[in-house]
């Protein structure tokens, strides 16, 4: 297969992803195409992003490629941050400060309930297709492990004793958002192949 771009700047999503989809794929960075700049995501909603994110790396470098965005949705605070999830706290976009932000919004709130969700949009030669995956779950109201990324401390999964950042990649993955995502990226390229 020719070369397929991975658009992220995310290194932990990287890593994610190439766990579950293994050595078959010749796949690029952005930084292996020479893309430096920050790609925009300005859409209202996460399959918006992106593909807004897939859309520039195939029109701009003309690769085939897929991106992603994943949004953590919290049903008491009528699904924020969702869409807004990277920069909750603030354009920094910092992790502490963005688990910081919601466990103080939901400090005397008894309905803890959040899912994250992910769309992988993938372009192969102008084709653009999505994937999508969700886990339900709750938010901590403490931090808990420190493996993982992001929220993962405060994210318990339904059916679960541990968060995400307690969890190995196996585990994490074969449940997550991303990892159901995933799972579903794989066997379309799989198919195609
Ligand atoms: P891109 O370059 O792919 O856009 P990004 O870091 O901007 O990477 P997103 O906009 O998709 O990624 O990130 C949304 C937010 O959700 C961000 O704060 C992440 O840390 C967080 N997040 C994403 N995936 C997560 C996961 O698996 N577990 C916990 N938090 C996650």
């Amino acid at each position: 297969m020719e070369k397929l771009v991975f658009a992220t700047a995310n290194a932990n999503k990287v890593k994610e992803i190439k766990h579950i989809l293994g050595d078959l794929y010749d796949f690029r960075s952005l930084t292996d195409i020479g893309c430096t700049e920050d790609i925009p995501e300005t859409q209202p909603t996460i399959e918006g992003n992106a593909l807004q994110k897939a859309r520039y790396v195939y029109e701009k470098y003309g690769y085939n490629c897929f991106a992603e965005d994943t949004g953590l949705l919290v049903e008491a605070l009528d699904g924020a941050p969702g869409v807004y999830s990277a920069r909750y706290a603030g354009s920094q976009r910092n992790s502490d400060d963005n688990m910081d932000k919601l466990l103080v919004e939901l400090q005397h709130e008894p309905n803890r309930a959040a899912y994250f969700k992910t769309v992988i949009a993938l372009i192969i030669d102008g084709k653009e297709t999505l994937f999508e995956g969700k886990v339900e779950g709750e938010i901590l109201k403490a931090r808990q492990g420190g493996t993982g990324f992001g929220y993962d401390p405060i994210f318990l999964p339904n059916g679960q004793s541990q968060s995400f950042a307690e969890m190995t990649a196996d585990e994490k993955g074969a449940i997550s958002h991303r990892g159901r995502a995933t799972a579903k990226l794989k066997a379309h390229l799989d198919a195609i192949r």
